[in-house]
């Protein structure tokens, strides 16, 4: 496979960018290659500046839900882009998204729309504490909420000690409210609401986490989240920024029937396009500025360009329900395709796979926390990764990122896809 652009554009990247891209999962160093510097995308594939062509499992991590530059969206985003790019003042368009949003998910009751996951998480962390005038959250370990400060932490030593940081020029004092728990594991969640009773503003979770490869809830997980946060009068928020609108048109909340205080959302809302939101009960959202005190802004928060891209992609959503359905066959075939791979190879391989979401571990398994999912061996994971790559599949360069189904994958891709996962070849 050639890719001496890619190469040329990586090493001239390097110069000028840290690390030569723009976020850090696509230097691609988990699996040793130069990143591969996309041309253009469509539909189910993406294009490389050497004019390789991938069957895409990626996605760009989520908002690929109907395949790349559908051509609805696209068409819809030209013409917003004629009217303005950005005004800074309220549009119909976004309470539009927002109706939208509290139809699709309604304990969504009133939500703000802003740039990116990471702000999102960031602000429903600061109402939840301003709406309890409690400081302390509960994040699971191997859980991903995006990169604010408080967030990016690490179990500290004992059980039940406040968390680490898990990044340079994150003082300690900006997690010493942080308390980590571990997924799947309510004991865990219990000692920590005991050991802080009534000091806990939130506890903040991936309802399916999917940034320690994916992990679904255990039976009775996420009820048992929602009836000790009430007990304690503790928020809970649902980090829905991959499973929103990807589960199902009503997210995780609507698949597993357990209703959060706060969600946010982020990816599929947008589109495509830098857009994000965090919202839930109106009694929790009133408490943000300029209505309540929890101070929360934004240049390009609802920009009417990506808010454009996030109806009509919402539009297409609703109006297709079967999609999901698809999506969810496909999803079974190839964690299928993944288990047929393990048997004929002797390889160790455990498949966890909720709808259009999936992830070989390559290990024995069970995978259900961060402790099984880490003991997967990432040497074995960069094989398959290279090997797909150069059969012109692109899946994620980590063995700790999901594989995303779209509606744009036909039948015969997943077929194709199957065959040379079962080390069928072509
Ligand atoms: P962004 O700030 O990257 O838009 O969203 C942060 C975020 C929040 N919550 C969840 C559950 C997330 O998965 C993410 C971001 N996901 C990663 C992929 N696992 C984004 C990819 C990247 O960092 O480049």
């Amino acid at each position: 496979m050639k890719t001496k652009n890619s190469e040329r554009l990586f090493e001239e990247s390097l110069k000028r960018i840290p690390g030569g891209v723009n976020s850090p999962v696509r230097a691609f160093g988990a699996v040793g290659r130069t990143p591969l510097f996309i041309d253009h995308a469509k539909g189910s594939h993406i294009t490389d500046v050497d004019g390789n062509r991938f069957l895409d499992y990626v996605g760009s991590w989520g908002p690929g839900i109907l395949g790349h530059a559908h051509p609805a969206v696209v068409e819809a985003v030209q013409r917003a882009c004629v009217d303005g790019l950005t005004y800074g003042a309220p549009t119909k368009k976004e309470l539009q998204l927002a109706e939208m949003i509290h139809e699709a998910m309604p304990t969504i009751e009133k939500v703000r729309l802003v740039s990116s996951g990471t702000e999102a998480v960031m602000s429903a962390i600061r109402v939840a504490r301003g709406y309890t005038g409690r400081d302390l959250i509960i994040k699971f370990k191997g859980n991903y909420h995006g990169h604010s400060d408080g967030l990016l932490v690490k179990a500290g030593s004992a059980a039940l000690t406040t968390a680490v940081p898990d990044s340079k020029g994150v003082p300690a004092s900006y997690t010493q409210n942080t308390l980590v728990a571990l997924y799947n594991n309510p004991d865990s969640v219990k000692g920590l609401m005991e050991a802080y009773p009534g000091q806990v503003a939130a506890i903040v979770v991936e309802p399916v986490a999917a940034n320690m490869g994916v992990v679904p809830p255990e039976e009775g997980f996420l009820a048992f989240l929602r009836e000790i946060t009430r007990a304690y009068g503790t928020v809970l928020i649902f980090d829905e920024v991959i499973t929103g609108f990807r589960l199902g048109y009503g997210g995780a909340q609507q698949y597993y029937g357990v209703e959060p205080d706060l969600t946010t959302l982020g990816k599929i809302v947008g589109g495509g396009m830098p857009m994000a939101a965090y919202g839930g009960r109106a009694k929790i959202m009133d408490q943000v500025s300029p209505v309540g005190p929890v101070y929360q802004a934004g240049t390009l928060s609802g920009n009417p360009v990506a808010t454009t891209a996030g109806i009509a992609t919402l539009e297409i959503l609703r109006a297709h329900p079967e999609y999901y359905g698809e999506m969810e066959r496909k999803g079974k075939q190839l964690a299928e395709a993944f288990r047929e791979r393990s048997r004929k190879r002797g390889e160790a391989i455990w498949v966890n796979q909720v709808g259009s979401l999936l992830s070989a571990f390559f290990t024995a398994g069970p995978v259900r926390d961060y402790g099984s999912a880490t003991s997967s061996d990432t040497g074995a994971y960069a094989r398959y990764f290279g090997q797909m790559l150069e059969n012109g599949v692109y899946v994620a360069p980590s063995q700790f990122e999901a594989m995303f189904v779209s509606v744009a994958h036909t039948d015969e891709e997943i077929q194709k896809t199957c065959r040379l996962l079962a080390g069928d070849g072509d």
